[in-house]
């Protein structure tokens, strides 16, 4: 199995390395790929040094078959048929072909099949914000369809990739020694500060992270729910958290959401408001699991939940997902399971 990552020196290329390795991912050979920025510098995997190789159109692909893509979407587009031409499945990690019809949107606990019909070789993983939510709302809508989504969002620098973690690092330490904060990564100051929007405007008012919320887990859910999101960057460093209301067909109880996500895969329940136990930033870093607590019945609505959710970002909303959308298809592809 030749496997190739594209954007290594990223937060999620950087991930994909530590999640291949500790899964035990098989893999005969690995090659990386980067920008110029990137290209020669070195990354030790499975005890063996790797030297990032230029991304150019050529034939680097040939023999690979699995291709991991983290460098944002003008990349993917750019490359995505001297990626796949040779026959590698292209993971995509941007929102690039997200919402193109002959392009699966896979989240392997809700929709892992659809990772098989892929008329143009790529698989494109969600957005964070909607890998998280969508684990979590899967085993509910067994219990009973849900018909709308609110959705407000908590989510952490690292969304914005690694030198944005590194800002928000910087701008504490600058305003610890009163001077004045440097902001590049984001419209405003985040330490000390939360800002309700993530990713640019559209004309309806919502951004582009909120939209994708809508139209996402529709794509991932086979669904006609109607999410309405309010996305808010916050000064976590890594993890982002949702509060979620759901307004189902049939009431749900408490009872029953709550043995419903304890059992169901890449959940762990963590709600015991009594012990003020629930999920938090701090806790879920470096964590696979989509952690839920907080869950109550709404008081406005009889059909209504309420629940609170955090998670990794970088891990099950971006690098792992990919890796578990890979392991699929190792087991159930019909070309890959051969191997
Ligand atoms: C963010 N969801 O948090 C984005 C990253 N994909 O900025």
């Amino acid at each position: 199995m030749k496997v190739a990552i594209v954007g290594v020196s990223g937060a999620v290329g950087q991930e994909f390395l530590r999640i291949l390795s500790e899964r035990a991912f098989p893999i005969d050979e690995l090659v990386l790929f980067g920008s110029e920025r990137s290209a020669g510098q070195t990354y030790m995997f499975n005890g063996k040094e790797h030297v990032v190789k230029l991304l150019q159109h050529n034939d680097d692909f040939q023999d690979v078959d699995i291709a991991f893509v983290s460098a944002g979407g003008g990349t993917s587009k750019e490359f995505a048929d001297t990626i796949t031409k040779h026959g590698a499945v292209m993971i995509d990690n941007s929102s690039a072909f997200r919402m193109d019809a002959e392009v699966p949107l896979v989240v392997p606990e809700c929709n892992a099949a659809d990772a098989l019909n892929r008329p143009r070789g790529i698989v494109a993983n969600p957005n964070c914000t909607t890998i998280m939510m969508v684990v979590v709302l899967q085993p509910l809508e067994q219990l009973s369809h849900i018909k709308r989504i609110r959705v407000s969002s908590y989510q952490s620098a690292s969304g914005a990739g690694a030198a944005a973690m590194a800002e928000l690092q910087t701008q504490y330490g600058q305003l610890l020694n009163g001077e004045e904060p440097t902001v590049s990564r984001f419209p405003h100051q985040l330490a000390y500060n939360v800002i309700p929007q993530v990713d640019v405007f559209t004309d309806n008012g919502y951004t582009k992270e909120e939209m994708k919320m809508f139209h996402e887990t529709q794509k991932i859910m086979h669904t006609d729910a109607k999410c309405s999101a309010t996305c808010v960057r916050v000064s976590s460093l890594r993890s982002h958290s949702e509060s979620v209301w759901i307004e189902t067909e049939h009431p749900i109880t408490v009872e029953e959401a709550r043995k419903a996500i304890a059992a169901a895969p890449g959940c762990t329940l963590k709600d015991d408001p009594s012990q003020c136990i629930y999920p938090m930033p701090l806790d879920t870093g470096g964590k696979d699991d989509i952690f839920v607590g907080r869950i109550r019945k709404d008081l406005a609505d009889e059909n209504g939940l309420t629940l609170w959710l955090s998670g990794d970002q970088i891990r099950k909303g971006a690098a792992l997902n990919a890796v578990q959308i890979a392991e699929y298809l190792l087991k159930h592809d019909e070309r890959l399971s051969k191997k």
